[in-house]
C-alpha cells in the first residue's frame, strides 16, 4: 500500500487513492469528499455569476408620466427632450464609470395596457429595477402605483431572479411632491390593503392563495424589509430639476453595475 509520505508524483497520488478507496481508507474517502464538495460549489458559482452577468438590463417602470422617458433621456443621453406617451420602448447604453461597466437602460412604456406585455418581453434581462413614482401626483395615483408596484413584486421570474429595485420618487422639483419617507409608508399600507384584499379574493375561487401572490410575512404588516429574496431601496430624485438630480439614482446602478 503506498503510504502519504511516500507520494512525490502524480502516478504516486493517483496510486495512493486507488488503494485508499480500495481499503476503504477514511482519509482518503474524506479527501475525495472534501475535493468534491469544492469543485461542486465553485462550479455552482460560476453558473450563478454567469447567469447574473447575462442580465445587463436596467428596467425603468411605473405607471404613465411618472417619468421614466425623462429620466431615460437625461441618463443615456445627458439631457431630457420633449417627451410623449411612450408606446414602445426606449433602448440605451449607459457607462459605469468608476466598474468600467456598460449596461442597457430599457424605458417601458407605463400606459395600463401595455406595460404588463412589455414587462413580460423584458422581465427575463432584467439586472435591476428602477420603479419611477410621479411624488407630486403620487396621492391621487397610489391605488394604480401599488397595483403596478405588486404584480412586479409577486412575479415568478422576477422573485426567482430577485433583481434589486429602487423607488425612485421623481419630481422632487415641484414643490408639492412628496418626499420617500411619506411615499414608502404609504406605499407600504396601500400594499397591506390590497395584499387582504388579493388573498381573499384569490380563497373564493378554486386556487388556493400561495405564498407568491402574498407579499411579506403574514402575521404583520406589510414592509418592504420582509420582501425577500427583493432588496428595495428608495431614492428622490429629479429628472427635470437644475443640478444633478439623478446622483443617488446613478449612485444605486452602480452599486448593481
Ligand atoms: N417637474 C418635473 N417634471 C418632470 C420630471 N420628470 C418628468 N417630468 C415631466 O412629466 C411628464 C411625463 O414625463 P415622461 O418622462 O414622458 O413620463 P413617462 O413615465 O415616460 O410616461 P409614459 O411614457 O406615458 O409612461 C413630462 O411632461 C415631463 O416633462 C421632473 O423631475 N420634474
Ligand atoms: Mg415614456
Amino acid at each position: 500500500m503506498v503510504k502519504s509520505r511516500d507520494i512525490s508524483s502524480f502516478d504516486d497520488a493517483v496510486k495512493y487513492v486507488k488503494t485508499g478507496v480500495e481499503a476503504g481508507d477514511p482519509t482518503v474517502i474524506g479527501i475525495l469528499v472534501a475535493l468534491c464538495v469544492v469543485l461542486f460549489t465553485i462550479v455552482l458559482l460560476a453558473f450563478l455569476k454567469g447567469r447574473k452577468n447575462a442580465r445587463q438590463a436596467v428596467l425603468l417602470l411605473g405607471t404613465c408620466d411618472s417619468g421614466k422617458t425623462s429620466l431615460f433621456c437625461k441618463l443615456v443621453h445627458g439631457e431630457v427632450k420633449t417627451t410623449y406617451t411612450s408606446i414602445k420602448e426606449n433602448v440605451g447604453s449607459y457607462k459605469v464609470e468608476n466598474k468600467n461597466k456598460v449596461l442597457q437602460i430599457l424605458d417601458l412604456p407605463g400606459h395600463e395596457r401595455l406595460r404588463v406585455q412589455s414587462l413580460e418581453n423584458h422581465k427575463r434581462s432584467a439586472r435591476g429595477i428602477v420603479f419611477v413614482i410621479d411624488g407630486a401626483a403620487f396621492q391621487k395615483e397610489i391605488k394604480e402605483v401599488a397595483d403596478y408596484l405588486y404584480l412586479i413584486l409577486s412575479d415568478g421570474v422576477l422573485s426567482g431572479n430577485s433583481p434589486p429595485i429602487l423607488i425612485a420618487c421623481n419630481k422632487q422639483d415641484q414643490t408639492l411632491c412628496k418626499g420617500a419617507k411619506v411615499i414608502k409608508s404609504q406605499l407600504e399600507k396601500e400594499i397591506n390593503t390590497q395584499r387582504v384584499t388579493r388573498s381573499a379574493a384569490l380563497q373564493g375561487t378554486d386556487n388556493t392563495a400561495n405564498n407568491n401572490t402574498f407579499l411579506g410575512m403574514r402575521n404583520k404588516d406589510f414592509e418592504f424589509s420582509d420582501l425577500k429574496p427583493f432588496k428595495v431601496e428608495f431614492a428622490e430624485c429629479s429628472a427635470l430639476g437644475k443640478g444633478n438630480g439623478l446622483s443617488d439614482v446613478e449612485e444605486w446602478i452602480e452599486k448593481i453595475a
